[in-house]
């Protein structure tokens, strides 16, 4: 039988081989069983043995035996480190992975272009003076229609082709009831923008939706005139669109208000050069907004003196004017949500 010392080393030996072989985990584990196990590992066996050890040499024995536990402990970290260090890497190689290659960029979500828009004009208003404010998306004939100086039957209804929904409710087809809620809350002086989503029944193509945002604008006070009309609609579209765009304003009818006026601004998308252009039609102009003054019938309507009272109004279409300042020839891509899209706004 070797003597305790001979064994000592051997299993240094042993062990020293076997950590050097170890490859993976379960044979890390093997090589912790083997010699630090409970019941059967050479350590344990070892500390049995040097109970019969002469007692002279127990101390010198013991010493041996605490070394080796001392050295198994530290190789199997050793081993386990060595591991640890590679498996990503293995197990990437495993499933076909290239961890060479440079990472994928991950995107931030960002506001909807639509959202930025919508913040742009209202910084404008903001500037001028202008407060917001919201009214409700299902609305009544009176608000949407009545109010507004639309009679029941009025053929003029039959420009905003309406969703109902029952009895007397309906989608709004435009942010004009919201004046009319703004008005019959408030004493003039009343300089108010509010921005909304809106309904109708229409087939879609690159510049209509059957839905779309608006954004009302209403001024009430005693002296208000169509040159202040002119002068803010003006001053509004420079500041979005800059001092070269061409605008005319153009005579038109709303009920509710009179005189009426559109504004068209020119076809950025194709400046007016392309005879087939989806946007104008080859006209070089797209209409952004109805406005004028606001009826006496709908200042009576909400007890406001119109002997005393004037005021003017508009409605402004954010994505048919959104496509246009980012030159966008089709109004769907705003809501299609494709990434490749909306990644070209906001920040990147
Ligand atoms: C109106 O809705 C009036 N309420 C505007 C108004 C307000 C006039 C206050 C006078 C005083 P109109 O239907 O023309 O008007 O729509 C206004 C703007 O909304 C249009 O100039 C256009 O920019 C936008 N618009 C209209 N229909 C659509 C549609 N189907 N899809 C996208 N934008 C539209």
């Amino acid at each position: 039988m070797p003597s305790l010392t001979d064994r000592i080393e051997g299993l240094r030996r042993a062990f020293e081989e076997a950590a050097g072989k170890a490859a993976d985990a379960k044979a890390l584990e093997e090589l912790r069983t083997a010699f630090l196990g409970r019941k059967k590992g050479h350590l344990t066996l070892l500390f049995e043995d040097l109970k019969s050890v002469p007692a002279g040499e127990k101390r010198e024995a013991g010493r041996l035996i605490n070394e080796l536990k001392q050295a198994v402990s530290a190789g199997l970290e050793a081993v386990e480190r060595r591991l640890g260090a590679a498996r990503p890497a293995a197990a990437a190689a495993s499933a076909g992975e290239d961890l060479t290659l440079p990472g994928r960029r991950r995107y931030v979500g960002t506001p909807h272009p639509l959202t930025l828009f919508e913040e742009e004009i209202e910084r404008i208003f903001l500037g001028m003076g202008f407060t917001v404010e919201e009214g409700p998306e299902i609305e009544t004939d009176y608000y949407n229609f009545e109010a507004l100086n639309f009679p029941p039957h009025h053929p003029a209804r039959d420009k905003w082709d309406t969703l109902f929904i029952e009895g007397d409710l309906l989608l709004r087809t435009h942010t004009s009831p919201v004046q009319v809620r703004v008005m019959e809350r408030t004493k003039p002086p009343i300089r108010i923008i509010c921005p909304g989503r809106v309904f109708r029944h229409e087939t879609p193509d690159p510049t209509h939706l059957p839905m779309f945002m608006q954004v009302e604008g209403l001024v009430v006070d005693e002296g208000v005139t169509f040159a202040h009309l002119k002068g803010t609609l003006e001053y509004f579209i420079r500041a979005l669109f800059g001092e070269k765009l061409k605008v005319r304003f153009r005579p038109s009818f709303f009920p509710f208000t009179e005189p009426s006026a559109e504004v068209d601004i020119e076809c950025i998308v194709c400046g007016g050069r392309d005879a087939a252009c989806r946007v104008c039609g080859g006209s070089g102009w797209k209409e952004i907004l109805g406005s004028g003054m606001v009826h006496p019938q709908v200042l009576k309507n909400v007890n406001i003196d119109p002997e005393k009272y004037s005021g003017w109004a508009f409605g402004l279409g954010i994505d048919r004017t959104a496509m246009l300042a980012l030159g966008i020839p089709e109004m769907r891509y705003f809501y299609e949500n494709d990434l490749r899209f909306l990644r070209q706004f906001g920040a990147k």
